[in-house]
């Protein structure tokens, strides 16, 4: 089903027009609210009644991580606290978390957009939902929260983690629909296997994952252990949540981006140009008709590429892909760009490996060096022995010797690869997954 007809079929023309009074309105509110925005536009010389729309995006300032962490907490809400409903932050692995505010209208908004994106994933009215995001300060639990109850599904707050409750629910609840990020999806799937659980016998079959990166050979892992659909649900506190973009379970194509509220761009890292269709690029958004915290230009970090071709799913709205990496966890390689993912797709073509990792990077007289540690599958240790993986095996040096290959030629650089025993790479216990041990 399509949750908002009118809206996600649109006309190009349409949602242009639409999307121009929108730029116009918030280009003056931000500058008449927020002391940030009106010195920021006065410096660069912006009158905001000369901003008519999509075409004069490109002359408003861009608006980084780092403008939030400086009015830390609330320097950048456009609306009294008294108008505030909520606040959510997310955890920074350094200094301040990032808060972002909501008013009754956006809480609103985020539940249509949510609401939206369950109907892409397939679910549908009265659906039994498990909401495994973390409840909390994340946006995952309490944004899926409201668009479930919004669309109408048999919500069950669960929150992240606690696996053997997971397994409970999903047996005598029948859960039809699941959301969790996709690294918890493969442990879920494991868990169930390891308890005697045939995922086909259970009703679930819609899986809406995200708020981490993973990859189409992930998404056919995760399927066919799970026996059920997997799409790709985006978002980012700072633009609303959860429900940014979602996938359409009939394409699996991209991510159909909800650009009547938040209007995306692609630009060049290095130098800020906006970049065409199809090109690579940086991730930016306009949120355009948000009220407590509306951003301008907020660069998300994630590198991506857009799609304004019109989708077999029947939603014109423009798609994202896949996002490829963020521009902050790029590692340079001896000159050569390397995404994690890339890595990941790369491996999970290999038989004799399971889909967990750990990646180490370190630095040697300023480059930087990195260790691929893919954990071998338990059939594998079967047939070599316990200590084959320590002992110089001949089948465990061949395997490493065909993941080097392998890895050169994805990545066209030399790599070393130390092979890891089952269950020794990091796995989610709830939330996301870091498999980056960075030692620089
Ligand atoms: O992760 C919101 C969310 C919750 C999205 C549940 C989807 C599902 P933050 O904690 O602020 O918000 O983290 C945002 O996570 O900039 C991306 O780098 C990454 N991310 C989110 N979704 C995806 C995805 C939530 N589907 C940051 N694919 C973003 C890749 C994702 N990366």
């Amino acid at each position: 089903m399509i949750w908002n007809e009118k809206i996600e079929t649109m006309s190009r023309d349409e949602m242009t027009d639409l999307q121009n009074g929108r730029i116009a309105n918030i280009a003056k509110y931000v500058y008449e609210r927020v002391p940030f925005y009106t010195k920021k536009f006065d410096e660069m010389g912006i009158n905001p009644d000369d901003i008519k729309g999509l075409e004069d995006l490109h002359k408003l300032p861009f608006t980084k991580k780092t403008d939030l962490r400086d009015n830390y907490p609330f320097g950048l809400f456009a609306v009294p606290m008294e108008e505030v409903v909520r606040v959510h932050a997310s955890s920074g692995t350094t200094g301040k978390p990032t808060v972002v505010g909501y008013t009754r209208d956006d809480i609103d908004m985020w539940a249509e957009v949510c609401a939206r994106s369950f109907a892409m994933s397939g679910a549908n009215p009265g659906d039994m939902f498990q909401n495994a995001y973390g409840y909390g300060l994340f946006t995952g639990g309490l944004g899926m929260h409201y668009g479930a109850e919004k669309m109408g599904l048999n919500t069950i707050p669960v929150s992240g983690g606690n696996t053997a409750r997971q397994m409970t629910l999903l047996q005598d609840f029948q859960t039809k629909v699941m959301a969790c990020t996709p690294s918890y999806a493969l442990t879920l799937a494991d868990a169930l296997v390891n308890a005697g659980i045939n995922p086909e016998d259970l009703p679930v079959r819609n899986f809406i994952l995200g708020a981490e990166p993973w990859t189409d050979e992930m998404r056919e892992e995760i399927e066919a252990k799970l026996h059920a659909n997997a799409v790709n649900i985006y978002g980012l506190s700072e633009i609303i949540g959860p429900g940014v973009s979602c996938e359409s379970v009939e394409a699996k194509d991209g991510m159909h981006i909800m650009e009547d509220h938040f209007v995306p761009e692609i630009i060049n890292p290095e130098t800020g140009e906006v970049l065409a269709d199809g090109e690579v690029g940086e991730l930016v958004f306009t949120t355009v008709t948000k009220q407590a915290m509306p951003l301008i230009r907020y660069r998300t970090g994630d590198l991506c590429s857009l799609n304004r071709e019109p989708s077999v799913c029947g939603r014109t709205l423009v798609r994202m892909s896949r996002v490829l990496g963020r521009a902050d966890d790029m590692l340079i390689i001896r000159g050569v760009n390397v995404f994690p993912s890339q890595i990941e797709a790369a491996m999970l073509g290999i038989e004799e490996l399971s889909p967990h990792y750990r990646l180490i990077v370190t630095q040697q007289d300023r480059l930087d060096r990195i260790e691929v540690q893919p954990e071998v599958t338990k059939a594998f240790i079967e047939r070599v022995g316990e200590e084959a993986l320590t002992g110089g095996h001949t089948a465990v040096t061949s395997l490493q010797k065909k993941i080097e290959a392998t890895l050169k030629e994805s990545l066209l650089i030399s790599t070393k690869v130390t092979l890891i025993g089952p269950g020794e790479a990091p796995r989610s216990e709830g939330g996301k997954i870091n498999r980056v041990e960075d030692r620089r």
